[in-house]
């Protein structure tokens, strides 16, 4: 893949001791586009393929410091976040962020694990909402996160668009409805923008059970994109294809009892 050289990403995300997904998953995806993944660590999770044993939120200033020191050293050219465990974690990465308002964020508005454990509460997810997305230059949910963002039951194509109007309300520049929660031989995404373009995604579902992390790889890898300096939607189609290649690769891994890691570089 190492398409680009020479440009930081900063991942603002939870550890999974586990490396399926949060900071390792992203890491090593920036690291495949080229990147230097820089990262402000939110929460450590004790995690393996099978699930999540326990976690704990790193203190909100920790988290606001982590993403000061290296914004105001290195050269950082896009930012994503994932794991944020709480309204304060919310408020500290803003605050954080606040004079870099032309720094492209990537937001995965990540809520609960696969496996069940709950990381943000409705009081977190009303904050995302009020306090970060506005500030988002993509937000990345799939089909769960869309519903308890909007309050949307998704059931067709049509719900999915309008969920996806609902997110770009927040102030958010574009939102990717991702589909891999949905059913059949094909996978869905959905993109719109704040300027008022819109456009369907599609690609083979792949079978696999390798599925640990999805969507930490793909808005890691759009960031990437991002950073390199393409363009939004090219960026969803490098993210997309990334993913895709991965979950490929990936499908004879048996690292562990459950799901393996959506992308590593075996
Ligand atoms: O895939 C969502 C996610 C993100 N970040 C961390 C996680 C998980 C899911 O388990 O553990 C750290």
């Amino acid at each position: 893949m190492r398409k680009y050289k020479n440009f930081c990403v900063l991942t603002i995300a939870g550890s999974d001791s586990g490396a399926g997904a949060g900071i390792q998953a992203d890491s090593r995806t920036i690291c495949a586009f080229g990147g230097h993944p820089l990262t402000a660590i939110t929460a450590i999770t004790a995690q393996n393929t099978a699930g999540v044993l326990a976690w704990q939120a790193v203190p909100p200033d920790l988290i606001r410091l982590q993403i000061k020191a290296v914004l105001e050293d290195f050269s950082v050219k896009a930012v994503k976040t994932g794991l944020l465990p709480g309204t304060a974690a919310i408020l500290a990465v803003e605050k954080a962020l606040k004079n870099h308002s032309k720094l492209p964020l990537v937001v995965d508005p990540v809520i609960a694990s696969t496996s069940g454990t709950r990381f943000l509460s409705d009081a977190g997810i009303r904050a995302l909402k009020k306090n970060l997305l506005p500030r988002a230059a993509l937000v990345t949910p799939n089909l769960p996160e869309a519903e308890a963002l909007t309050g949307v039951r998704i059931r067709s194509a049509s719900d999915v668009e309008r969920a996806a109007r609902r997110i770009l309300e927040t102030g958010c520049g574009a939102v990717l409805v991702k589909g891999g929660h949905g059913r059949g031989a094909i996978c869905r995404d959905f993109l719109a923008t704040s300027k008022g373009f819109s456009r369907w995604f599609e690609s083979p579902r792949i079978e696999t059970r390798n599925t640990h992390g999805t969507g930490c790889v793909l808005s890691s890898a759009i960031a990437s994109a991002l950073a390199a300096g393409r363009p939004l939607q090219q960026a969803v189609e490098e993210g997309r294809r990334f993913l895709l290649q991965s979950l490929k690769a990936g499908r004879s891994l048996r690292w562990g009892k459950g799901k393996g890691p959506a992308f590593s570089a075996a």
